[in-house]
């Protein structure tokens, strides 16, 4: 794993109290304010003070700036910038030789808090650019580069989680800036559309539709939930707007068909720990919903899973406030049976949790499990015969703001 260079030294920072803050000052002339819309600019003074240079495009090599950058400010649209003490973006593995500032939270900063694993950034930047992830500013793409070390394997194909029928299982990935992309497993990403992270919650698993496809919910902040209907090629249709008030659910996962009928369905729990069952109508919405249990808020993490008991009806897992991983195995009824322990302990900073498919090949569907804080790892835990699951290996690391679906 790459060390979080920069998250410790911010970290490190904000303790001692030197976070500088990017509060402009009330004489524009000397300060950030100078730094126009959709340029990144640098200054020879510290807090956007004395001269000023200003870019639209990256800059292998900063030139008679190398020596005088001692505050920068991004008033670009990209979450991150990219500092280097170096030309040419000269990145060196695995020590970070990067520095990133995040539009969000500190769009000017003094270089004096920063350096890189070369040296010291302030009078010292070689090149700089701008990225929607941490990712990309450590030379990589912007969604996370899954490669799932079974594709292309024989053995059965996998339906579940298929989003574009090559008997791959794939991923969704919503990187900080709100980016989707479709990751099919092989390493690579395509761009599906921006925007996304005015959504509070996205699920996936199941045709709802009914064309065979497997589609996308997603609720936005307002409480809408819509429906995306798969196109079969790992994108999605125009949206449908399913219904309003689902900002009362505080875990929404669609897990395929729950109740026998072939068609995908979804279960909610609400603010009270309820929860509800919404069968699928197999026309993209749902039909009237069934309470199937309470005191659900101990639970943490969900994961429409598949069939992991093997009986033939979808399960749930999930984890508890405890650290317990549970299966929830489905009866094909539209509910549940007695659930089973399927983890002991330690699965609390799991806060993502996602039925991947049958990465490994072998019938039984596998889950993922990632931190979702900051540079955390994503682990694959391989579904076994008789309901249980058995580490499978770390894929990759989670950049900041990243989610998976
Ligand atoms: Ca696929
Ligand atoms: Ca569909
Ligand atoms: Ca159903
Ligand atoms: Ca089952």
């Amino acid at each position: 794993m790459r060390i979080s260079f920069r998250a410790a030294l911010v970290t490190a920072a904000a303790a001692l109290g030197l976070i500088a803050t990017s509060v402009a000052p009330a004489q524009a002339a000397t300060g950030y304010a100078r730094c126009a819309s959709g340029k990144f600019c640098v200054f020879d003074g510290q807090d956007g003070q004395g001269a000023m240079a200003s870019f639209s495009t990256p800059q292998a090599d900063l030139g008679a700036w190398r020596t005088k950058v001692s505050s920068v400010y991004n008033h670009t649209s990209y979450q991150y910038f990219c500092l280097y003490s170096r030309t040419n973006y000269q990145y060196i593995d695995p020590v970070h030789d990067v520095e990133l500032l995040d539009s969000g939270t500190n769009v000017g900063d003094d270089l004096y808090y920063y350096h890189d694993a070369n040296s010291h950034l302030d009078n010292n930047v070689g090149s700089i650019r701008w990225a929607h992830t941490a990712r990309q500013c450590e030379g990589g793409p912007e969604y996370l580069p899954w490669d799932s070390p079974d594709v292309g394997d024989p053995g059965t194909p996998a339906s579940f989680g298929d989003l574009n029928g090559d008997g791959n299982p794939d991923l969704l990935n919503r990187t900080y800036a709100g980016r989707l992309y479709f990751l099919r497993g092989d390493g690579t990403g395509t761009l599906i559309g921006a925007g996304w992270n005015s959504m509070t919650a996205l699920t996936r698993h199941g045709d709802l539709n009914g064309d065979g496809a497997e589609d996308l919910l997603a609720r936005d902040t307002a409480g809408k939930l819509w429906m995306y209907p798969g196109n079969g090629k790992g994108w999605f249709g125009a949206r449908k707007l399913i219904g309003g008030g689902w900002n009362t659910m505080t875990a929404i996962q669609a897990l395929g068909d729950l109740n026998g009928d072939g068609k995908g369905d979804l279960v909610a729990r609400d603010t009270a720990g309820k929860l509800w069952m919404y069968p699928g109508n197999g026309k993209g919405w749902f039909g009237a919903r069934k309470l199937i249990g309470g005191g659900w808020n101990v639970m943490r993490a969900f994961a429409g899973i598949g069939d992991l008991s093997g009986d033939g009806h979808n399960d749930l897992v999930v984890s508890d406030s405890s650290g317990k991983l549970w299966l929830y195995p489905g009866n094909g009824k539209g509910w549940f049976g007695t659930r089973k322990i399927i983890g002991s302990g330690g699965w609390g900073p799991f806060t993502t949790l996602r039925g991947v498919g049958d990465i490994t090949r072998d019938g039984h569907p596998d889950l993922l499990a990632a931190q979702t804080e900051a540079f955390g790892e994503v682990r694959f835990y391989a579904g076994r015969a008789g309901g249980t699951i058995a580490y499978n290996g770390t894929n990759d690391y989670l950049a900041d703001g990243d989610g998976l679906f």
